[in-house]
């Protein structure tokens, strides 16, 4: 059995997606943000970073005890271990070439900055002393504008210009590790305002197709059940912790 370790508003609501696509059986290990929108120390207990997305899996037997971070290492052992079946990127020619890139480039590049962002902008004026708090704002907001503002620029028309003819990330019909992994930057594009209109249909068709795949499942998961679950990809709480 898997086992997702959620952390509310956090980078396992790719897995989610991930896992809900495959229909694999998996339970879900919730995780509150404390006040500081840090990951609980229970998280430690799991993996020594103590981040989400981690994953443990006992295997069919339930005697395994595999335990992986990293939501794109994640994404790859679900795809392998559903048996390379659904999700997979062509292997040559343009469409293997742009599943490489976006599935590196949404931890490698993109959510550096996102990061960057955040602590310039919510991280850093939120855990100051309330007193400095206002000037804080003010002040980070003015050099996030300065430095971080014109990166996010770059990113926001790489990503439209990359969705202007395509509905997935290596073009072809279904999703592949690449849209699995960015569909959290680019939630996070829109969400900072950023996001062109190509890239803002890209994030309404995911959000489309998962409503209705919610709504045609008669099955009892936590996709129907938990309405936590169902919200994941949706990034409502994200500054105040809240799901
Ligand atoms: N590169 C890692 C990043 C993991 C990561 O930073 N996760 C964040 C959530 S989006 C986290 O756990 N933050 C809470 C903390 O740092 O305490 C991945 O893709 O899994």
């Amino acid at each position: 059995m898997i086992t997702l370790h959620h952390l509310n508003s956090s980078r396992s609501q790719r897995i989610i997606w991930l896992l809900e696509e495959l229909g694999t059986p998996y339970e879900i290990k919730k995780y509150e943000r404390t006040s500081e929108q840090l990951a609980p120390p229970e998280l430690l207990k799991v993996f020594p970073l103590g981040k989400a997305p981690i994953i443990t899996d006992t295997g069919a037997d339930a005697k395994g005890n595999i335990v992986l971070a990293e939501s794109g290492a994640i994404v790859e052992y679900l795809i392998r271990a559903n048996g390379n079946v659904r999700f997979v990127p062509p292997s040559s020619g343009q469409g293997y070439i742009d599943n490489l890139y976006f599935t590196h480039y949404a931890e490698g590049s993109i959510m550096p900055t996102m990061v960057q962002k955040a602590v310039f902008t919510m991280t850093v004026p939120q855990r100051s002393p309330w007193l400095l708090r206002g000037l804080l704002s003010g002040v980070l907001g003015k050099i996030s504008e300065k430095i971080v503002t014109p990166e996010l620029k770059k990113h926001s028309d790489l990503v439209e210009a990359h969705l202007l003819n395509k509905q997935w990330f290596a073009g072809g019909d279904e999703p592949t590790s690449a849209d699995f992994l960015m569909i959290f930057p680019v939630e996070l594009l829109e969400y900072f305002n950023v996001a062109g209109p190509k890239t803002k249909e890209y994030v309404k068709r995911i959000h489309e197709r998962l409503s209705r795949k919610a709504e045609s499942s008669n099955t009892s998961n936590e996709w129907t059940t938990n309405p936590h679950v169902k919200r994941a990809v949706f990034l409502d709480g994200w500054e105040d912790g809240k799901d």
